[in-house]
């Protein structure tokens, strides 16, 4: 592991299929979301209509991100974190090289150097090549061989001047819920957010192909001897029982944490997979087995960091008809509701505190942390966007992350999702993260009050 830069890194996160746009421009192949949103319509079920990235924000467009550029330098950020489109690179998944993919990219890194902005790059964010897909995707076993041949051809185009990579996205939410969601719609489920035991139960299988193929690169990269370090992007959602004193919430809970949250640290840092969580996808899926060999490949393949995203804790509640009979996605009980779970940054500290104890104090970056609250805090009042929830909600998950780190844990950077608003998958244009408005029909974009909060705790951080 080398870190070549040891300043604390403030940035601003984002992905290739929420921002790009450039549907099928300059060689590009189909990726599963591009199947997903423009021939099944998948956010037809979550939000009413269709939605898809074939311009989103419109990043593929040069000109376009050159301008969000001057904005993050206005911002003040040294680093922004933002993920390659496989099949810009590889159009179908293997084999041929696409080369206006590889510059589009190489282009970027240039220009977010040139501004002194650091190139944080994720490898895969969620978009599969579609002809990966159709071959069985991630619940192939070859797909470890696929990503580490991908990932390969990103270490030899830009390892030269990008000195963090990481492997993957938050595993989790991307195969144990937005792929099974999508889905659902696909398959026009009456109801979208059902998941059954054996879907779980088959996904282990996937991800744990996911988990094989991280620290099938890690080990590629290592091998390298390059100047830089390569992580992994896990999605925490620490959990507590909806009710304390119901012994079956108190063991959905302890379900859910072991699925979400132990499953890939236990395996990266112990090198064996949590056995409650092992028994349970083997009772729904019985051909789901893991070899000793995988096992110490894991293991002796550890991340340089952990990229933690965090937004919220869960309350999950016992429910026979949730997965594993733990519900965590609609129980959350404030009255305004952020979107992916209730405020609670003192869970960001735990969280951070419970990494640092449970597994040897990993070097961190937090890689997500950010917040929307619907039209509620969107409010245009003339050239600014008032947005006071989410100012608050940055404001104090910053202050306790900053404090988590004075106690020991070795914080080294915070990326804010997301800049811009951009495309939120399943619910398309309809849920708004970003500390800067888009008017997706313009393209115009304007700062809002959480920007120039953020820009503020920037400034006073690197003026210490
Ligand atoms: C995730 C993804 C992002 C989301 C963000 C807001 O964490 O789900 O990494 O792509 O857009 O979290 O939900």
């Amino acid at each position: 592991m080398m870190f070549t830069q040891d300043k604390f890194l403030w940035g601003v996160a984002s992905a290739a299929y929420q921002v790009e746009g450039g549907y099928q421009v300059d060689g590009k192949g189909r990726s599963n979301w591009d199947v997903y949103t423009n021939d099944y319509q998948v956010t037809k079920a979550f939000i009413g209509k269709q939605d898809t990235g074939n311009v989103a924000i419109n990043y593929y467009e040069r000109s376009q991100y050159l301008q969000d550029i001057a904005l993050m330098k206005q911002l003040g950020v040294n680093a922004y974190r933002f993920s390659i489109a496989w099949s810009r690179i590889l159009p179908d998944g293997i084999g041929e090289i696409n080369s206006k993919g590889t510059a589009y990219y190489n282009q970027l890194i240039d220009d977010l150097l040139a501004n002194e902005i650091e190139p944080v790059v994720t490898n895969f964010h969620w978009d599969l090549p579609y002809k990966l897909q159709e071959k069985g995707g991630w619940g192939n076993l070859d797909s470890v061989q696929w990503y580490a041949e991908y990932a390969n051809v990103l270490f030899k185009n830009y390892s030269d001047r990008v000195k963090k990579f990481i492997t993957f996205n938050e595993p989790f939410i991307n195969i144990f819920f937005i792929e099974p969601l999508a889905h659902n719609a696909i398959e026009k489920k009456t109801n979208p957010f059902a998941i059954s035991h054996e879907t779980y139960g088959k996904q282990a299988e996937a991800v744990h192909h996911l988990l094989l193929a991280s620290a099938t690169a890690i080990q590629n990269y290592h091998q390298l001897s390059l100047d830089g370090a390569i992580g992994i992007t896990l999605s925490f959602t620490p959990t507590l029982p909806l009710d304390p004193n119901n012994a079956e919430d108190v063991q959905a809970a302890t379900i859910f944490d072991g699925l979400h949250n132990r499953w890939f640290l236990d395996a990266m840092y112990g090198g064996e997979y949590p056995d409650d969580i092992v028994k349970l996808h083997q009772k729904y899926n019985p051909a789901f087995q893991v070899s000793i060999e995988d096992m110490q490949l894991i293991v002796a393949n550890q991340p340089d960091f952990i990229g933690v995203n965090f937004y919220a804790p869960a309350y999950v509640k016992a429910d026979n008809s949730a997965p594993y009979k733990a519900e965590w996605f609609s129980t959350n009980p404030d009255q305004v509701k952020m979107f992916n779970g209730p405020v609670r940054p003192e869970y960001l500290y735990k969280l951070l505190m419970w990494i640092k104890n449970e597994y040897d104090n990993p070097v961190i970056y937090i890689t997500e942390n950010g917040a929307g609250f619907g039209e509620i805090d969107e409010q245009l009042e003339g050239d600014l966007v008032k947005d006071p929830l989410r100012t608050d909600y940055v404001k104090r998950h910053i202050d306790i992350a900053l404090q988590a780190k004075r106690d020991g844990v070795d914080l080294r950077g915070y990326m804010l999702w997301s800049f811009c608003d951009n495309f939120e998958w399943l619910f398309g244009y309809d849920k708004r993260f970003g500390i800067v408005y888009v008017d997706f029909d313009s393209q115009q974009r304007i700062p809002k009050q959480s920007f120039y909060a953020y820009q503020q705790i920037i400034q006073e951080m690197l003026g210490e």
